[in-house]
């Protein structure tokens, strides 16, 4: 019954640490970070951005972060709606739910230079396809345009195999 229970514990943190493994860190700007210099609208091109993952924004004292709270804030760099503002120079921010935020910088003139971005966060759960099915299809191996579902099942793969070293350390464990 112990070790009934030591497994069903190990699994549940061995399911969280995947999850954990699985979100992502985006560093806003790149290496670039968060500067007015930085072209945000090329950098954003390249993300995909997921529930659970994090935002980190580095920069300098020049600069700070402003959550706008809408649409119309973000586009006319109307500060006055602060949601919440950030000046430690390495802050991070969680995307713990779907949907879009609005960051910018505090400092004078620098929204209007373009230091804003729009940050559009999807559920983790949908696909481009919409397709109920994901494990069916992981068997061909023929050159689809697949570099989603290749990411997929490696994203399966990893959390398999956590499970798997969880399966074996609680058995060892149950050795004792
Ligand atoms: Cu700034």
């Amino acid at each position: 019954m112990v070790g009934h229970k030591n497994t069903i514990f190990i699994v549940l943190v061995a399911t969280l640490m995947a999850k954990e493994a699985l979100a992502a860190q985006h560093v806003v700007g790149g290496s670039q970070g968060w500067d007015q210099s930085t072209d945000f609208n090329s950098w954003i091109s390249g993300q995909t951005f997921q529930v659970g993952d994090q935002l980190v924004f580095k920069y300098s004292s020049l600069h700070s972060v402003v959550e706008l709270g809408s649409e119309s804030a973000y586009k006319n760099c109307d500060l006055s709606s602060a949601v919440k503002t950030m000046n430690s120079g390495n802050d991070v921010v969680k995307l713990n739910k779907p949907g879009t935020r609005y960051f910018t910088c505090g400092t004078l003139g620098h929204c209007g230079q373009g230091m804003k971005v729009k940050i559009t966060i999807g559920n983790g759960a949908s696909s481009p396809s919409s397709s109920p099915s994901s494990s069916s299809s992981s068997s061909s191996s023929s050159s689809s345009p697949a570099a989603i579902s290749a990411a997929l099942t490696s994203q399966g793969f990893a959390s398999f195999a956590v499970l798997i070293v969880a399966f074996s350390v609680s058995t060892m464990l149950s050795l004792f």
